[in-house]
Formats: structure tokens, C-alpha cells, sequence
């Protein structure tokens, strides 16, 4: 008997085991991780009254762009090699950029276009035709609508992501902000958040939703832009709620390890202080160099960024943030051209598969993840002259799942080792960068991972000193 219960025990812990290590992304969060960088734009009635938080109680005619140019977006969102756009089309002032049928406080009730203007319909028409992924901010937290506080606003709610994602979709990520304050009756709104979710399942069902906790992708736990070290795509949400109910900062960014949900994180920050525009803002615009380093600690953790550009009150973005953004462009360019590994050979110590792995560094670092991978374990890479590398860049075939925990590399001139950096979690993409070293070849050691490893590219970069992290 006694056996038989030791049996059951431990087939269950393997079982337990089973299933977590199982936990991979569903097609649309794979398509989602691939995307890496995109644009956030914040616009509405708070860029003309400079404001970041408006009340609500806003006269609709101060919404009046002067030459909004949506196209003017996209052209800079693709120099800068950003994918796609998320617009706030309701921040918590409650303006709608479109016409609403559930508001009277929209961009129809504006003297804008003599209130046949419609942001939404400029955006997503822009971005069908520049190949952008189109997003869409929505704020549950309304301070103008006459309903919010009440059963009936959860409707207005539902029915107003109902226009936007049958009439201007197909709208590729939906974000819901976790802020939840009194509306103008002075009460809070209960969020019906589960019919807030089958509405988007049912009419959008290839959408991709944000919020805190998901249920697709999770808030990285600041507004600064930088991921977790590690950083896992699991998250464990039983329990928690969005908003004040979601779990510690800390846990966002970096995930749960043993997390039973794939709910990978994006890291949402501002190239100004502010999320709108505000003009006396224009000489506070982030650096190309500040973007790189913010890359490094978004993207280059396995993170996607959400990086926003909020237009000014032309309706057009601001000559400073675009010359920051193709600056930004530039030194990713620059730094992440020449895969050092291109010629490099690679082959695993103690076995006979000599050279097998070498597409995988002559792909080298490309966008689609490909399907293969190998084992970290013991693998070295045979460069065809000695290198100078201060960047390493990995991988993570993570269809498979997320496994590796720990990794060194060691770099050698001959047989000598000549220097060593660390790495945790991989994921999506791990960028390392370090105090350049001259390698003729250099090893990975796995160090620790929750199963078996799935590596599914490397790269290797000299890029300019002063983009090293700090
Ligand atoms: C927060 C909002 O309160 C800010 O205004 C901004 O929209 C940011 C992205 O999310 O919760």
C-alpha cells in the first residue's frame, strides 16, 4: 500500500513537473513576441489642455488639431523600425477619438473636421496601408460618462469595444489600463471584467489583450521600460485582479517561475516625461542612446516595448521625438548588422554532431524564430579569425516553452580563457553586452534550466563602446 502511494506521489510531482514545463504561447502571443517594438500614442483633449489626466470635464471643442496627419505617424513609426501603433482612443478623461453611439463626449461633438473627423478611422486606414499592426488603448476608468459607477456602464463599456472592433479592426493588441477612479457621480465602477473578455473573444478573437495580469500579455510593473533579470513569460494570476488586486510590482517584472499561465510582459514607457504632449517637454525628449539602453533592458530581456510618441497639437509627431526615434533606429543598425558569427563554426564537445548547428548561426539572428533547437550544453563556437566581441545575443526556441534559468559563456584566445559574463533567463531574445574581449572562440555553459533547452539562434556583435549597459 505504502508503495503504491509512493508511486502515486511521485508520478503526480512528474505530472506537476509535465505541465509546467508544457506551458508555451498560443499562435497569436507567439505572432505578438515577434513584433518586439512598436509605438504608443497618447492624444486627446489632455494635448491641448496640458494635462495627463484630465477630468472629464473638458468642453469637446479644446480636441481641435491642425493638421493631424495620421500618415505622418506611420512614416516615422516604420523609419524607425517600429511595428505596429497603439492609440489611446479613450483615455480616463473619457473622449472618444471616434464617434461613439454610447458617448456624447467624442470627437463628433468637437468643432474638429466640423465633427466628421475620426482618429480611429485615420489611424487604422494609415496603418492597413503602411503594413503596421494597428492597437488600441481603451481606459475602463471613465470620468465623463454619466453611467460610470453604475451596472449600466459595464455595457456602455462592452458596446463601445464592440464599435471599435467591428468597425475599425482587425485591431492586432487592445490594452486596458489598470487605473480605477471615481467617475463624475463620485463612485468607483465595478469592472465586469469576465464579459469584458468574452466581448473581445467572441468579435476579435485573434486579438491580443493587455492589462496587468493578462489574460495575454502582462504590465512589466513600472513605466520606466525595463524588464525583469530574469524575466519569465509565466505569470500566476489566481487570485489576483487587475488594477489594485494585481500582484507586487516585483512579480511582474520578472514573471513567476513556476508561473502556470504564459503571460509574457511588455514594458510601456515615454521617450518624454509625460505620457501627452507637452510643449515645454520638447527639450526633455529621451536620447537615441537612452532608446538603446531601454531596449537593452526591454527587448534584450525577452520583452516586447511599447514605446510612446504622443503627438503634438498639429496631430503630427514632434521634429524632436522623430530625430530621437531615427536616431535610435540608426544605432540599432549599426550595432546589430554584422553578426560576427556568420562564418563561425560550431560543435558540441562530447558529441559527433560537428558543424550540424551551423545554420543556426549562419540564420544567425533573424525575426522568424525558427522551429529547431539545439542544447546549450557544452556547445562552442569556433570563430574563423580571433574577434572582438562586446555582445552576445540568444534565442529562446520558446514555441517549446521558457527553460533556461542560468547560462555563463567563456571566451578564449587559443586554449586560454580570457574572460566570462553571466546570463539568466533567455527567453524571446537575451542581448548581453560586455567589456569587449578578443576571441578566438568562446563555450556556453547551461548552468541551470527547468528542463530541456531549446536555443534557437546566436549572434554576436561588436557594437560602439558607449552602448554598453551599464
Ligand atoms: C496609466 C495611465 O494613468 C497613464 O495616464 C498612461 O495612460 C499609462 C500608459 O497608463 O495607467
Amino acid at each position: 500500500m505504502k508503495k503504491i502511494l509512493t508511486i502515486t506521489f511521485l508520478l503526480s510531482v512528474v505530472q506537476i513537473q509535465a505541465q509546467n514545463m508544457r506551458v508555451v504561447p498560443t499562435k497569436a502571443q507567439l505572432a505578438w513576441h515577434e513584433t518586439e517594438y512598436y509605438l504608443f500614442v497618447h492624444f486627446g483633449p489632455n494635448t491641448f489642455t496640458d494635462k495627463e489626466w484630465g477630468h472629464g470635464d473638458e468642453p469637446e471643442s479644446v480636441f481641435a488639431p491642425s493638421e493631424l496627419d495620421c500618415r505622418q505617424w506611420c512614416r516615422i513609426a516604420k523609419q524607425a523600425g517600429a511595428k505596429g501603433i497603439i492609440i489611446t482612443a479613450k483615455h480616463h478623461d473619457g473622449f472618444c477619438l471616434w464617434p461613439s453611439n454610447y458617448s456624447k463626449h467624442t470627437v463628433r461633438e468637437s468643432k474638429w473636421k466640423e465633427g466628421k473627423g475620426d482618429v480611429l478611422r485615420e489611424l487604422s486606414d494609415a496603418c492597413r496601408e503602411s503594413g503596421l499592426k494597428f492597437g488600441v488603448y481603451i481606459s475602463p476608468w471613465d470620468r465623463n460618462h454619466p453611467d460610470y459607477g453604475t451596472p449600466k456602464y459595464n455595457d456602455v463599456f462592452v458596446n463601445m469595444m464592440k464599435e471599435i472592433l467591428l468597425n475599425y479592426g482587425p485591431v492586432w493588441e487592445l490594452w486596458w489600463d489598470g487605473a480605477n477612479g471615481e467617475g463624475p457621480n463620485g463612485k468607483k465602477q465595478e469592472y465586469d471584467w469576465r464579459r469584458f473578455e468574452n466581448t473581445v473573444r467572441q468579435y476579435a478573437p485573434r486579438t491580443v489583450i493587455f492589462s496587468d495580469i493578462g489574460p495575454d500579455i502582462r504590465w512589466v510593473g513600472n513605466e520606466q521600460g525595463f524588464a525583469g533579470d530574469p524575466n519569465w513569460n509565466f505569470l500566476d494570476t489566481a487570485g489576483y485582479k487587475r488594477g489594485e488586486g494585481a500582484p507586487s510590482t516585483d512579480t511582474l517584472n520578472h514573471g513567476n517561475y513556476n508561473g502556470r499561465q504564459w503571460i509574457p510582459a511588455e514594458c510601456d514607457v515615454s521617450i518624454r516625461p509625460g505620457w501627452f504632449y507637452h510643449q515645454q517637454e520638447d527639450e526633455k525628449v529621451k536620447t537615441p542612446q537612452q532608446l538603446f539602453d531601454l531596449y537593452l533592458k526591454s527587448v534584450g530581456r525577452g520583452a516586447n516595448l511599447l514605446l510612446n510618441v504622443p503627438p503634438d497639437r498639429q496631430g503630427r509627431i514632434n521634429r524632436a521625438d522623430s530625430i530621437a526615434l531615427i536616431g535610435f533606429r540608426e544605432l540599432r543598425d549599426k550595432s546589430f548588422t554584422n553578426n560576427l558569427l556568420k562564418d563561425a563554426e560550431s560543435y558540441y564537445e562530447f558529441s559527433q554532431r560537428d558543424l550540424k548547428n551551423r545554420p543556426l548561426l549562419i540564420r544567425g539572428f533573424d525575426t522568424t524564430s525558427s522551429y529547431y533547437g539545439i542544447n546549450l550544453q557544452n556547445f562552442i563556437v569556433q570563430l574563423k579569425s580571433p574577434q572582438s566581441i562586446n555582445c552576445v545575443v540568444l534565442r529562446e526556441a520558446i514555441h517549446l516553452g521558457q527553460t533556461v534559468r542560468r547560462f555563463s559563456i567563456v571566451f578564449y584566445d587559443g586554449t586560454k580563457a580570457i574572460g566570462e559574463v553571466q546570463g539568466t533567463s533567455v527567453g524571446r531574445k537575451r542581448i548581453l553586452t560586455f567589456p569587449a574581449v578578443k576571441a578566438t572562440s568562446f563555450r556556453v555553459y547551461l548552468e541551470d534550466a527547468k528542463g530541456n533547452d531549446n536555443i534557437s539562434g546566436m549572434a554576436a556583435f561588436y557594437i560602439p563602446e558607449t552602448l554598453v549597459e551599464k
